[in-house]
């Protein structure tokens, strides 16, 4: 945790609405928690960070990143068009266009650090906010919306891209990379595989299964875990009580926190880790933390749970703005350059838009394809059931009309 990630916390959580009850009642749950949550000096001096919130560059002495302007300049275009198309989709899922959204707003720089470090033979296995990660792999950002707006199971082919299908069960991803990573250490590949996750993902078993697997196994494989503070509304507090990149340490492999909101660390770490496991030397652990700027999805009100401190906070530390001071001040941008940018966000903008009003409504008996690759007994039964209850539709259409 950063020194100003601690000091925000407490400043800001101290004056939330859940906080004072406790202070009013303090509950057994509300001590427990507090004990053993807050990161001491050393751990946040841990954090791996190349560019400060300020856009000043510094300099690590286990991780160095040495780009060029053009370089520089593509991870920022890479955020920024992420961030319209993400800012489109919460707009299309307010106009009744999508059923549901998870923005990554606040997370462009984790996923687009980690995501540029891949190579195209490298398999990722994303959560649901993973769409900065699916920018970088080249899926076709509009693919991403037919499962939101609820006409298809996935949108993508995996294989397409190494880029596997949206998982909603929590956790449940890191159990199939680390299959994945097996799998490619049997054919004697030197590619990596990427999981995604979350910090609420960090309780669940399946993540503790697979860090196991994998470290017994020394799979060639990364664990990326964004901490963006919140799973839903719970804190991260209520998930562990040792900062998350340290549980790697029990499991027998390295862990280390990277600042989420720095694109370059984010970049640097993970390339290290992935060079790790491509060499033989097994699963890394890397926690980046950042802030989950939105809603946990449009379904949900952060204002129910959380102090706007918090957030203008963690406004200031914007993955952004920050890689965008650093490209002004160093003249690697100009005026024409960042119009372009913008340019290009509105068509893209206009692109999704466009895509999304268009997209077909699948015929309704299209949900039982594709569950079992041949017949199975059950889902024929469930067909049949389905298609009468429709067609009892049709009847009474029927009679109402009188015929
Ligand atoms: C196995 C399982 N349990 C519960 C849920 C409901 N659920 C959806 S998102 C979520 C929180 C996940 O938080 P985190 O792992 O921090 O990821 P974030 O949403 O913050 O990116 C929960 C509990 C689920 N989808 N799957
Ligand atoms: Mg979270």
């Amino acid at each position: 945790m950063t020194v100003e990630g601690t000091a925000q916390r407490k400043s800001t959580r101290a004056g939330s609405k859940r906080t004072a009850a406790k202070k009013a009642s303090p509950t057994k749950k509300a001590t427990e928690a507090k004990a053993g949550s807050r990161p001491d000096q050393a751990e946040q001096d841990q954090l791996v960070q190349l560019l400060t919130p300020e856009g000043k560059r510094v300099e690590h002495p286990e991780y160095a990143i040495d780009l060029s302007p053009e370089e520089l300049r593509g991870l920022y275009r890479d955020m920024v068009l992420t961030r319209r198309f993400d800012a489109e989709a919460t707009t299309l899922q307010r106009q009744g266009e999508l059923g549901l959204w998870a923005s990554l707003l606040g997370q462009e720089a984790a996923q687009i650090g980690s995501g540029r470090a891949l190579r195209d033979d490298d398999y990722v296995f994303p959560t649901y906010r993973e769409h900065g990660v699916a920018w970088c792999r080249g899926v076709d950002p509009t693919n991403l919306l037919g499962m939101f707006r609820g006409v298809n199971h996935g949108g993508w082919d995996p294989n397409s891209n190494n880029f596997h299908l949206y998982t909603i069960v929590i956790g449940s991803q890191t159990l199939h990379a680390t299959g994945y990573a097996m799998g490619v250490q049997k054919d004697g590949a030197d590619s990596a595989v990427i999981a995604y996750f979350g910090d609420g993902a960090s309780s669940q078993g399946d993540v503790a299964e697979s860090f196991t697997f994998s470290a017994v196994y020394n799979a060639p494989v990364v664990f990326f875990c964004q901490n963006n503070q919140w799973a839903i509304s719970e804190p991260t507090e209520r998930q562990t009580r040792v900062p998350l990149y340290q549980r790697a340490r029990g499991y027998g492999f390295p862990g280390v926190r990277v600042d989420g909101n720095d694109v370059l660390a984010c970049l640097a770490v993970t390339k290290a880790a992935l060079e790790r496991a491509r060499t033989g030397q097994g699963p890394m652990l890397v926690e980046a933390f950042t802030y989950r700027m939105g809603a946990h999805t449009t379904s949900d009100d952060p204002t129910k749970y959380r102090a706007d401190e918090e957030t203008l906070a963690w406004e200031a530390k914007d993955p952004i703005l920050r890689l965008r001071t650093y490209l002004e001040s160093e003249g690697f941008v100009d005026e024409a350059y960042l119009a372009g940018i913008d340019q290009e966000s509105e068509a893209l903008g206009k692109r999704v838009r466009d895509a999304v009003r268009a997209m077909p409504d699948p015929d309704s008996m299209a949900i039982f394809e594709n569950v079992y690759a041949d017949g199975h007994a059950l889902v024929d039964e469930e067909r049949a059931q389905f298609a009468a209850y429709q067609a009892s539709f049709a009847d009474a259409e029927a009679i109402a009309e009188g015929n």
